[in-house]
Parts: C-alpha cells; sequence; structure tokens
C-alpha cells in the first residue's frame, strides 16, 4: 500500500464511520490524520444540515472543527453518544494511541461516548499489541517513570519535538515517554502497571475500548465490531 492508497483508506474508513452519525448526536472528535478525514466528512454533512455537537479530543480536532464548521460543546455540558478516533494499533477491541500525544484527552472523551467508533487503515490491524505505548507524564515524574517503566520490562524513549529543540510537550504541558514492551498478550494488566505509576497522566493503552472498527482498504470498508 503507497502512501496515496493509504491516504485514500483513511479517509474512506473515516467516511465510513461518520454514516453512523445521526441528527442531535453530540460527537467525540478524535485525533489524527484519519480521526481528521472523519471530522471533515462530518463538516461537510452539517454544510447540508445535520445538526451535531462535537467534542474535540486535541488542539488539533478544535481547529479542525471550527474550520469545518462543527459546533463544539465540552463534556461539561453534554453527554457523548458516539465518538470517532483513530489509532496506532488495533487488536480486538484494544488499541494503542497516542502517537499524536492526545491519548490523555482522547480517552478522557472516548470512553465518556456510548461508542466508539474506531477508524483506520490495514497497516494498524495486529493480533497482538505490540506498538510502543505512549505515557504521558509530568515534567517532574520524567526520571521515576522512566526507571519504573524499565522495571515493567519496557524501553522508555522521551519523544523528542521536530521543529523545536527538546521535548514535544503535550497539550496538556507534559511530556510523553514511547515505552517499548515488546509484544503485549495482557493489555489489561500493562495498563494498571502503567496507571498505578505516580506522575504518569495517562497511557496510551486503551483497553476494550473499541466498539467497532472501520478499517479501509484500496477499494472498502470492512466493519467488525470485536
Ligand atoms: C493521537 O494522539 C493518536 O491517538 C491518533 O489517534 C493515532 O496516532 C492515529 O493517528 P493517525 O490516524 O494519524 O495514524
Amino acid at each position: 500500500m503507497n502512501q496515496s492508497e493509504r491516504e485514500a483508506a483513511k479517509r474512506r474508513a473515516g467516511e465510513s464511520a461518520v454514516e453512523a452519525v445521526e441528527d442531535g448526536m453530540t460527537v467525540g472528535l478524535g485525533s489524527g490524520s484519519t480521526a481528521a478525514h472523519a471530522i471533515r466528512a462530518l463538516g461537510r454533512d452539517v454544510d447540508s444540515g445535520l445538526d451535531v455537537e462535537g467534542v474535540p479530543t486535541s488542539f488539533q480536532a478544535r481547529e479542525l472543527a471550527v474550520e469545518t464548521g462543527i459546533e463544539l460543546t465540552t463534556l461539561d455540558e453534554r453527554s457523548v453518544d458516539l465518538a470517532i478516533d483513530g489509532a496506532d494499533q488495533v487488536a480486538g477491541p484494544h488499541l494503542v494511541k497516542g502517537g499524536g500525544g492526545a491519548h490523555a484527552r482522547e480517552k478522557i472523551v472516548d470512553s465518556a461516548a456510548d461508542r466508539l467508533l474506531v477508524v483506520a487503515d490495514p497497516t494498524k490491524e495486529a493480533d497482538v499489541l505490540d506498538h510502543p505505548v505512549p505515557v504521558e507524564v509530568l515534567p517532574d515524574a520524567r526520571a521515576p517513570v522512566t526507571d519504573a517503566v524499565r522495571r515493567l520490562g519496557g524501553q522508555p524513549d522521551l519523544r523528542r519535538a521536530e521543529r523545536k529543540t527538546g521535548p514535544v510537550v503535550t497539550d496538556n504541558g507534559n511530556l510523553v515517554l514511547d515505552c517499548d514492551f515488546g509484544a503485549m498478550p495482557d493489555p489489561a494488566g500493562l495498563a494498571a502497571d502503567l496507571a498505578g505509576l505516580p506522575g504518569v497522566v495517562e497511557h496510551g493503552l486503551f483497553v476494550d475500548a473499541a466498539d467497532e472498527v472501520h478499517v479501509g482498504t484500496e477499494t472498502e470498508v470492512t466493519v467488525f465490531e470485536p
């Protein structure tokens, strides 16, 4: 699958998930390039008269929603009917997220939603999760969490910014450690261990999270309920 085929697959997945949105719904707006296709498709539906409100999961999602004319709201005001979000890896209902460093807000919004629809291209599918897990940490907790992740069997790597010297700083003002644990046959156990570390704001393991997965291909979309 070359880059343009992959982009088309992401677009198909995003557009497919948006078909589940109904008039009057509050929709969780995911982050990343695949979710962006869904936000754009939802914006087109709003242009054609669909009445929805969106809860953004990141600066990027908020900006795109404003640009495409989707009315925004917050979890203080509305409950979320449906969230549409991308993933770095999908194994059944389990996900690794946080490639864009937005997994803390994504987890808040996605888990508050009645249903989470995950949008992906085929490169994201796996039998067992083995993608490095992004762990958002308070800046003061970087060193102790780095040590603790090593004790849990992971290889932590501070995420570096590309157009700035130093680390990536999240929308919440924190740092990200990308932690490679190899294959993770027990994501629930690892998720609990990571969540228990002082200074960890949120990690990118989304256990039993997906209600529906839309995988775009070069020609169609496969939808499954894990
Ligand atoms: C953002 O932090 C992530 O969780 C994204 O949803 C994930 O990285 C998928 O992004 P792409 O659709 O760009 O691959």
